[in-house]
């Protein structure tokens, strides 16, 4: 029954120079993607639901400078799910590139089994020159690649990219033969000068060879923006869930939950870097300060996060510049580890400013709920603690943060709500910069602002 509905409502396919084009086979689907490119006007295409069933790669080249969109028919009930014919078929599902402003709007697929093996992107990839990307309502599921994005990748010299409202599960990002690279095990995402944004979404169980076992977020000038997503059971090399970066932009980090994720060093949730040679600096020792960045990490809930090796069990930070600013306000940190037992490193926050020389950025830290074994007080230019270290503490501040059991709703079990007699309710900075208007899940903030992603709704959250 639901086939027929597909079929009637596919009688309207493929004209050529149409503006829309309905399609309902994986031969429609090229020829509209292939029409649309050149054809001289906007183009919407317009998916039936319905499995496709691909034996190549559905690509475009945009070369006439207008706007296309694809979307699943929402007339009609149902998913459309690309993936390849035969399970063993090494197919990334979709290849765009969008050339001149020409901007591209994805909403509503679903991608399974994607799989490049020299390249990025397993299942979709999206290149523009200055226009915008979004992909918005897609699903990922269990796709690979060799190189960055295990499922999707977008990049752009000038255009804002954006992923809203979209659901990673089990895709992997393996690093090339050589070892290198891999980063963004879900999620590739990179502008030189434009926005970066990923918002209200899911990553789950995806992993990184390299960086980022969910996201690989950067912009050189723009905003990083990572709002409202939810990260749990991600796992990389550095950055568990997220590796976020940008050589002399904004990195805004703001209401996401970071529940068991886990990274071989440098941040079991996530990684925040100020220089794309960050590691280079790193082993070498080298004096490379970066431009200034300055970075936001606001009303986060981080949870049973694990860093193996070094730095961060939680979060992990590299700023490198005086003149740049780390501002942590009104997040959760708790039950997070670092294994490095030799030295304290930050079972929660690890700040690292360089080793030669150390640089004094702006570090101010207010209202966050800490493990049991912070320490908040500089101490000879430092803040070392079990929880908590600033390797140069010359310019850091700090306030109202606490140490006490946040009192998640089933921590167990993933459930990191906050509950009536949390001290993190009402316990917020409300003049935090970058505070949100709502919590994770569109909840509206209240007059007080609670510490972490969520805020309680009074009257219909359960008390403990
Ligand atoms: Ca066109
Ligand atoms: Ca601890
Ligand atoms: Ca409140
Ligand atoms: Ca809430």
């Amino acid at each position: 029954m639901l086939r027929s509905a597909l079929f009637a409502f596919s009688v309207f396919s493929a004209v050529s120079f149409s503006a829309t084009f309905n399609v309902s086979t994986p031969g429609e689907f090229q020829t509209a993607l292939t029409d649309a490119s050149g054809n001289g006007e906007d183009d919407e295409i317009i998916v039936a639901p319905g499995t496709y069933e691909l034996t190549g790669t559905l690509t475009a080249t945009i070369t006439d400078g207008k706007n296309l969109i694809i979307r699943r028919d929402d007339s009609s009930p149902g998913y459309v799910v690309l993936k390849p014919a035969d399970f063993g078929d090494k197919i990334r599902l979709m290849r765009i590139v969008a050339q001149g402003d020409s901007s591209v709007a994805i909403k509503g697929l679903t991608f399974i089994f994607g799989l490049v093996e020299s390249g990025i992107g397993g299942a979709l990839f999206v290149n523009s020159d200055t226009g915008s990307v979004v992909v918005s309502e897609c699903k990922f599921k269990s796709n690979r690649a060799h190189g960055d994005g295990g499922a999707l990748s977008l990049q752009s010299q000038e255009g804002n990219l954006t992923v809203t409202d979209c659901e990673f599960y089990n895709n992997v990002s393996y690093g090339s033969p050589a070892g290198c690279c891999g980063g963004g095990g879900a999620l590739d995402i990179r502008s030189n000068y434009g926005n970066v944004t990923v918002e209200n979404s899911i990553f789950k169980m995806n992993h990184s060879a390299h960086n980022g076992g969910a996201i690989e977020a950067h912009s050189s000038t723009g905003i990083v923006r990572i709002e409202s997503n939810i990260f749990e059971g991600n796992s990389s090399g550095a950055g568990g869930a997220v590796n976020a970066g940008s050589i002399n932009g904004t990195v805004v980090m703001v209401n996401n939950m970071f529940h068991n994720n886990q990274s071989y060093g440098l941040g079991g949730g996530a990684f925040l870097v100020n220089t794309p040679g960050w590691s280079g600096c790193l082993q070498g020792g080298n004096d490379c300060p970066p431009s200034p960045v300055h970075m936001y990490v606001v009303n986060n809930t981080f949870h049973s996060n694990i860093s193996e090796n070094i730095w961060g069990g939680a979060l992990g930070v590299a700023i490198w510049n005086d003149n740049s600013g780390l501002h942590v306000y009104n997040n959760i940190f708790w039950q997070n580890i670092n294994r490095d037992t030799d030295n304290y490193r930050g079972d929660d926050l690890f700040v690292h400013t360089g080793t030669n020389p150390s640089y004094a950025p702006t570090i101010e830290l207010y209202n966050n709920i800490f493990d049991l074994n912070a320490s908040f007080t500089p101490s000879g230019g430092a803040v070392v603690s079990e929880d908590l270290y600033i390797w140069n503490a010359t310019n850091y501040s700090y306030g109202g943060n606490i140490k006490a059991d946040p009192r998640f709703v089933n921590s167990g079990e993933g459930d990191l709500h906050i509950t009536r007699r949390s001290p993190a309710v009402d316990s917020g900075n409300n003049f935090a910069p970058m505070l949100p208007s709502d919590d994770f899940e569109s909840d509206p903030r209240d007059t007080h602002v609670d510490i972490g992603a969520d805020e309680l709704q009074r009257g219909s959250r359960r008390s403990r």
